[in-house]
């Protein structure tokens, strides 16, 4: 069977609204051209965002009702400190609100000012604590990685030469560990390989220097390995994500991704010291260390969640093969979007599909617009706008993949959303000269994209060089 039906039958349903053209023309108006200003009631298919969109299983429901919600020692926490220390083989579990409330503990922790983070590409928050930290980040991810149209299996993986460059230049001392992310959320959702992860355990052990693991979307790059990696065919889901978790010194988690929650994250590690200073950094930010900002019933959702998103390799082939379906029926349409499909989300190549628009311009969050009065779908910007400006010279970064991100909750959508949200876009492409870009009226000073506000600016006609560019884009 080429597509995998889902693994699940639907038991609660949630009503979704269809909407005009004029009435969505009005809302994405007054959202200021940003899909994260939309109501979600505006809304008809939401793929802003895979986080904290899960639908919830009949067990983490029952769980929920199982919420031990004391302040202090809940049973909630113990549990899933063991489900943490079971699957993903680390000694030490804090638990957090959600990612970025990991990050910022660990970034504190562990980077002094003028330190260098180096990182399979960034992720926006990530990156933005970095800093914050006094650190600059290093993207050390293979060259692959920016080409949309590369094929590469493993997209994801860190080129070990430019993490050498790095070294000889500012010394190991000043690299006090590597950010290493599962499917590459910026990159398009690109796994790494387990021969990556060992290689690079092996050169950082060398430098003395720490592998902490984005460990947002795990489960979802096990799947990859098992299906590319030669050697993993017959290795189930757990035990590779056991077995890459072992070349790393720790992670933190956005739980509220592959964990199936709404809420949720943690910090887990080996090394005690850098444990007992991250379960003080906790009690001042987050809550009590059995708690860690979410409550009894959220652990216990998410002990379950982590739980069923090992129990069998079921659920997770229907989940990155769904992505998959969704990829397939735009490349059956022609429409240009980065290959290998993700396991979380399609991401367009606004580049292509906007050629005319210069990316001073913003076409990711123009398409993203126009997506959504065409259609009732919500898509995320990844582009421009997201990188924001460098913080020494204060120009916008620009770079390489200009995209707009289709990304699929897990368990809630089925077959027939996604061809809907297909043929919209495909409508869409045939009148893309049509699109003009858009200028910021309201610019925040960080992570710029949530809030920002634009105005359109006038379309531009397509010249026939530009055409050409796009053919050779999408080869
Ligand atoms: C996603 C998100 C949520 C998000 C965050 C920032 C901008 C737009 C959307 C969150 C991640 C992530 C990775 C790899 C850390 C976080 C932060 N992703 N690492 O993709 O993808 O986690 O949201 O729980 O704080 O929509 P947090």
């Amino acid at each position: 069977m080429k597509y995998i039906p889902e693994p699940f039958k639907i038991k609660t349903v949630e009503p979704i609204k269809m909407t005009t053209r004029e009435y969505r023309q009005k809302a994405i108006k007054e959202a200021g051209y940003n899909t994260f200003l939309l109501r979600s009631e505006d809304v008809y298919i939401d793929l802003l965002t895979d986080s904290g969109t899960s639908a919830m299983s009949d067990a983490q429901w029952a769980a929920l009702q199982m919420g031990d919600e004391a302040y202090a020692g809940s049973r909630n926490f113990y549990d899933l400190e063991r489900t943490v220390q079971e699957v993903f083989g680390f000694k030490y579990f804090v638990p957090t609100h959600q990612g970025r409330a990991a990050e910022h503990i660990m970034s504190k922790l562990l980077i002094k000012t003028g330190d260098y983070v180096p990182g399979n590409m960034y992720f926006t928050t990530t990156r933005l604590h970095q800093e914050l930290a006094g650190g600059t980040f290093i993207d050390v991810i293979v060259d692959e990685a920016h080409d949309p149209y590369s094929r590469h299996p493993f997209k994801g993986n860190v080129d070990l030469k430019k993490m050498q460059k790095l070294v000889d230049e500012v010394g190991a001392e000043r690299i006090p560990y590597i950010s290493y992310e599962t499917c590459v959320n910026m990159a398009g959702g690109q796994p790494v390989s387990i021969q990556n992860a060992r290689e690079l355990k092996e050169f950082c052990d060398k430098y003395g220097i720490k592998v902490m693991l984005d460990n947002t979307r795990t489960i979802e790059n096990a799947y990859f390995i098992q299906q590319r990696e030669p050697g993993y065919k017959n290795k189930s889901i757990r035990e590779i994500v056991y077995e890459l978790c072992s070349y790393t010194d720790g992670c933190t988690c956005s739980a509220k991704k592959d964990g199936l929650v709404n809420i949720g994250g943690f910090l887990a590690m080996n090394d005690e010291e850098f444990f007992v200073q991250a379960r003080a950094q906790v009690v001042i930010y987050e809550g009590l260390h059995t708690y860690g900002g979410m409550a009894g019933r959220d652990m216990a959702a998410l002990a379950q969640g982590i739980r069923e998103s090992v129990a069998t390799d079921d659920y997770i082939r229907y989940r990155v093969e769904q992505t998959n379906y969704l990829g397939d029926v735009l490349e059956s349409y022609g429409i240009p979007h980065v290959v290998p499909h993700g396991g979380h989300a399609i991401f367009l190549n606004a580049r292509a599909f906007l050629p005319h628009v210069p990316q001073e311009e913003f076409p990711a969050q123009s398409l993203a617009a126009e997506i959504y009065v065409e259609t009732g779908v919500r898509a995320m910007e990844r582009g421009n706008v997201s990188a924001g400006r460098d913080p020494v010279t204060g120009k916008n970064r620009c770079p390489k993949l200009e995209l707009v991100r289709l990304t699929i909750p897990r368990r809630v959508y089925t077959q027939s959303h996604l061809d809907y949200a297909a043929e919209g876009i495909a409508k869409l492409y045939k009148h893309r000269d049509k699109i003009g870009g858009l200028k910021f009226v309201f610019e925040p000073q960080m992570l710029r994209f949530f809030q920002a506000r634009f105005e359109p600016l006038p379309a531009r006609p397509m010249k026939a060089e530009e055409m050409v560019e796009e053919e050779h884009l999408r080869r």
